[in-house]
């Protein structure tokens, strides 16, 4: 593959109702699309930065500053054999996972193009549909969060991912358990914990949580350690992990017994791919998260989360969980048994809606080898 041109643009999407988190509520969705022309044949990929440094140190400005100074002239006029080199090649930038992740994305895309398969066969994905769950953010009152899990169990999703933080945690999930007592069930506190907090975590367990998501500091790998064997529900680990070598830290720790990969939290789809292949040779079950990517990331969530170590439903849901509209033709769906299916190619499987990607890019920027 010979790297001839590279385009970024700033998306900005309307979420269709509020998002919070521990960290805040999000209106709209900020992201960068990447296109990469190869041997004439088009590639796309997410980098799915936010418009600030909440999930992660990245935003859109960072990454696109890394993308367009660093990152693309590693890459331009380059030539590579597989999308799988790409990662190696961009070492010398240190961090900046989300911004290497678009570029990356959009390079397995091209070469599945090529060798006519779907980004999910190249990875060597396994399973045609992938169990699909949703993610419920923080709502101002438990009635409003009650009626919103009932209209996603009615869609078919397979799992209830709640938000959680201080004051809206154990009696929020003792109401939903109320309603559902046997709904696969966990929680995500997006690091509003600290090891004090153990106490009011292990009450959790009453409520036979699959797991409970990245309870204490977005960078941390030993206190977790110190908080699993004081619960009997899995901690499963998300901003802490963004290499191979933190995530086999954090299983030789005990940090965590599961692990939320995100392509964009760890480089792309070669790392996500390493991470899963630790975990599994581990025997440990690894989901895939996701950051309301729009359809062009979600495609490449779903082709990921295909790989046989994928064994839990992950939050990557449909198009229309978050979007009245997305920048795909045919927006993700869910099938009424709460599966995705994983397009059978070539590339991402889905054609991006080039008008209503146009009028939502409100930057765009093109870098052609000379
Ligand atoms: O922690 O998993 C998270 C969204 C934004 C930032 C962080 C997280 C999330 C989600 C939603 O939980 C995942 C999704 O539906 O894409
Ligand atoms: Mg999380």
């Amino acid at each position: 593959m010979f790297i001839e041109r590279i385009e970024l643009r700033y998306v900005q999407i309307p979420l269709k109702s509020h998002f919070e988190t521990s960290f805040g509520r999000a209106f709209g969705r900020d992201t960068i699309v990447t296109t990469v022309w190869a041997d004439g044949v088009e590639g796309w990929g997410e980098t799915p930065v936010e418009d600030g440094p909440w999930y992660c140190p990245e935003t859109v400005e960072t990454a696109w500053h890394v993308q367009r100074d660093f990152l693309i002239p590693m890459l331009l006029g380059q030539r590579f054999e597989t999308a799988a080199e790409v990662f190696g090649r961009m070492a010398l930038v240190r961090g900046h996972a989300m911004a290497k992740c678009g570029l990356e994305q959009a390079l397995w895309d091209v070469e599945a193009r090529q060798r006519g398969l779907s980004v999910a066969a190249l990875l060597g994905g396994t399973r045609p549909r992938i169990e699909s769950g949703v993610s419920v953010g923080i709502q101002d009152t438990v009635d409003e969060l009650l009626a919103l899990i009932e209209g996603y169990l009615a869609q078919g999703y397979r799992r209830v991912k709640i938000k959680i933080k201080p004051g809206w945690d154990v009696d929020v999930v003792r109401a939903v358990r109320a309603r559902w007592p046997t709904i696969p069930l966990m929680v995500d506190a997006n690091s509003a914990y600290t090891l004090a907090d153990a106490d009011r975590l292990a009450e959790l367990d009453e409520f036979d949580l699959m797991m409970i998501e990245q309870p204490l500091a977005y960078d941390d790998i030993y206190e977790h350690s110190l908080l699993q064997p004081r619960l009997r529900t899995p901690i499963c680990l998300d901003e802490s992990i963004h290499t191979p070598a933190h995530a086999r830290a954090a299983l030789e720790l005990g940090s965590c017994r599961i692990i939320n990969i995100k392509p964009g939290r760890v480089g792309g789809l070669s790392q996500a791919r390493a991470i899963h292949d630790l975990c599994r040779a581990r025997g440990v079950p690894v989901w895939c998260g996701g950051l309301l990517e729009v359809g062009v990331g979600r495609a490449h969530n779903v082709a990921i989360a295909s790989l046989p170590g994928y064994t839990l439903p992950g939050d990557v849901s449909a198009s229309d969980r978050y979007f009245e509209r997305d920048v795909i033709v045919q927006p993700i769906a869910l099938n009424a048994d709460g599966t995705i299916d994983v397009p059978a190619g070539p590339g991402i499987g889905v054609a991006v809606d080039h008008p209503f990607l146009d009028r939502l890019t409100v930057r765009r920027e093109t870098f052609a080898s000379a």
